[in-house]
């Protein structure tokens, strides 16, 4: 026994599959604007499904109706075919009406959006004052004949330490230390370039390498986790001390200014022998000033480390420390920055601020 008609289920496979061939049609076809009309017919064909057999007066609540009169075992069996029915329905609309949708989107993305921009000649973009520093100390070292070569910042722990004559227990790695992961670390400073750069090419050299850092090293004013170094060393038969003074007195001249005056004091670096750091006068204040915010009244400011090329080092490279002999020196490129540009807080560089950023468009 059966409560709907072979007619009305072949009525109703008919329309549905007549609904499936123009969507097939639709997504065979290239999306133009004319698939919107074909759209527009097929959710029509839709609704007037939907309002034939699902709406209030529709052909199932009239099937349910006539359930009422029928024996409660009539009732489950009848009632059963039409909820079946009233789903195939149901599922076959949803399928329906997602492939539309998927189709619509299409033609959303196809036609609708304006890939363009909107170009503001006003909104002119800058170099950030990170790399305009490096531009200007490349320009100095390189008037005073320094060749400029790139750098590894992912590194193993013998080229940033080991062949720098830091051992595995030496307590300078503390103050060195850094962020390791399987197969390396992230370099703590530039110097891992003295060892990169002479393991491919012999003396004389005469390089600078300039790059980020990484040191675990707490956030503040003047210390980030994250900065830039510029590495400069020379090697040649007959370098001696003299020759980095010279050298780094003149790079301070050209760049700071010709009164700028520059002081040494012993340090101690593991991979340079003698080692010192050089402050230069500040240049603020002329050294006249108690109160002067660059340089805490002190009248100098320490910018670099450097040194002799220790011979433990040479000897690492194959080189014979006999023969020849290097300086080098390494600077912080954001303190540079500070200094000349009188920027009181490292963590400028890189919250971007745009501006922040705006205030050196200038220069560039
Ligand atoms: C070094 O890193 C040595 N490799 C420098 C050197 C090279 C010495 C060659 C001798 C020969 P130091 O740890 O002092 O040294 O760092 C050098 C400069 O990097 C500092 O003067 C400072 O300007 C900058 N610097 C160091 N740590 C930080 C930090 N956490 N944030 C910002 N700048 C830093």
């Amino acid at each position: 026994m059966s409560i709907i008609s072979q007619d009305l289920k072949d009525k109703y496979h008919f329309n549905i599959s007549e609904i499936r061939n123009l969507l097939q049609t639709i997504e065979s076809q290239k999306l133009d604007f004319s698939t919107t009309e074909l759209i527009k017919e097929l959710k029509r064909k839709i609704e007037k499904i939907k309002s034939e057999f699902l709406s209030k007066k529709g052909i199932i609540p009239q099937l349910i109706n006539e359930l009422s009169n029928l024996s409660p075992d009539q009732k489950r069996e009848l009632g059963k075919e039409i909820n079946q029915f009233k789903n195939e329905i149901e599922n076959d609309i949803k399928t329906i009406n997602k492939q539309i949708e998927k189709i619509e989107r299409k033609i959303k993305y196809q036609f609708d959006i304006d890939l363009s921009i909107t170009y503001l000649p006003s909104q002119k973009g800058s170099f950030h004052i990170i790399s305009i520093v490096q531009e200007e100390l490349i320009n100095v070292f390189s008037e005073l004949g320094f060749f400029v070569m790139d750098g590894v910042e992912i590194e193993d722990e013998y080229h940033n330490f080991e062949a720098l004559n830091i051992p595995q227990d030496h307590p300078a790695r503390d103050m060195w230390d850094t962020f390791y992961f399987k197969d390396g670390i992230l370099r703590t400073h530039t110097s891992n370039m003295q060892i990169r750069i002479l393991e491919k090419y012999k003396p004389p050299i005469k390089v600078i390498s300039i790059g980020k850092c990484y040191r675990r090293d707490n956030l503040d004013a003047t210390h980030s986790f994250q900065f830039h170094q510029l590495e400069g060393f020379a090697i040649d038969e007959d370098i001696n001390f003299l020759d980095l003074i010279r050298t780094l007195y003149r790079f301070v001249n050209k760049y700071f200014g010709p009164e700028t005056k520059v002081n040494f004091i012993p340090s101690y670096f593991p991979f340079t022998e003698p080692s010192a750091e050089m402050s230069i006068s500040c240049f603020y204040c002329q050294q006249n000033d108690e109160n002067c915010s660059v340089c805490k009244g002190t009248g100098w400011i320490e910018i670099l480390g450097c040194g002799m090329i220790n011979p433990i080092v040479l000897k690492n490279l194959d080189i014979d420390p006999d023969k020849y002999s290097g300086f080098a020196f390494g600077l912080g490129i954001e303190r540079i920055a500070m200094l000349k540009y009188k920027i009181p807080d490292i963590r400028m560089f890189f919250e971007n601020y745009i501006e922040f950023n705006k205030l050196f468009s200038e220069i560039n």
